[in-house]
């Protein structure tokens, strides 16, 4: 039986650590081998090591009692904020995934291409089936530049930018710090932004997204693991 609760309700969930200080230090250490560009690198789930870790968080219990039957993991993104390489980003949903060829359906919208590979934007109902796992890899400082969400707004649909703004203003932010080896579990459908970091300490996240292995509309992923 899936448990939804409070991820139904508030749209985001924070974990007790499922990885050590060890693992965590032998991912950031893997990690230093792959190229960043800008605040991030989407396609890591082509390499062994992240498509492991995929399978192993999706069968953590916390992770695996909220994924949809037949899951699968669609998407390994690395966030790294440093001294050196500090960003921001303004309130938004994850509204994109990764998808193997273009459909032409009325319900699916904007089309891009980044790192190499296609994204679409499909309707709301996909969307809510998806669930992304956010593993904090460093010791999180007091300005780590956290994510901070607005509980409830993954029931709200699509916003736009103004309605986005407005259903912030009414509910208020919550700041989601997360034990080292941990994960924050949240809906894409969730408003989140994020400040830049303001401390000295480098803030490392493995963004993996998690869905059905089958889409709806003729749609595929990019890649599964
Ligand atoms: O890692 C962050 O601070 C924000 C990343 C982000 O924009 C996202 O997960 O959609």
């Amino acid at each position: 039986m899936p448990v939804q609760t409070p991820l139904l309700e508030h749209g985001h969930l924070v974990t007790a650590p499922l990885l050590t200080a060890a693992a965590c230090d032998d991912l950031i250490a893997q990690l230093d081998t792959v190229t960043i560009d800008g605040a991030g690198t989407r396609n890591l789930l082509d390499l062994p090591w992240c498509a492991a870790l995929a399978r192993r968080l999706a069968s953590a219990a916390p992770i695996a009692a909220r994924l949809p039957p037949d899951p699968a993991c669609v998407q390994c993104t690395y966030f790294e904020k440093s001294p050196a390489r500090n960003w921001l980003v303004p309130l938004h949903q994850d509204l994109s995934i990764p998808v193997a060829a273009r459909v032409d359906h009325p319900a699916i919208r904007g089309w891009s291409e980044k790192e190499g590979l296609l994204y679409a934007q499909p309707p709301a109902e996909v969307l809510e089936e998806l669930l992304a796992v956010r593993l904090q890899l460093d010791e999180p400082g007091e300005a780590d530049g956290a994510l901070r969400v607005v509980p409830g707004s993954h029931r709200a649909g699509i916003l736009t930018d103004r309605d986005a703004a407005a259903l912030r203003d009414r509910t208020g932010e919550t700041t989601c710090p997360v034990p080292r080896g941990g994960a924050l579990l949240l809906r894409p459908l969730l408003l989140h932004a994020s400040s830049k970091l303001a401390g000295l300490r480098p803030r490392g996240v493995l963004h993996f997204l998690f869905g059905p292995a089958k889409l709806p509309l003729g749609l595929q992923w990019a890649r599964t693991a």
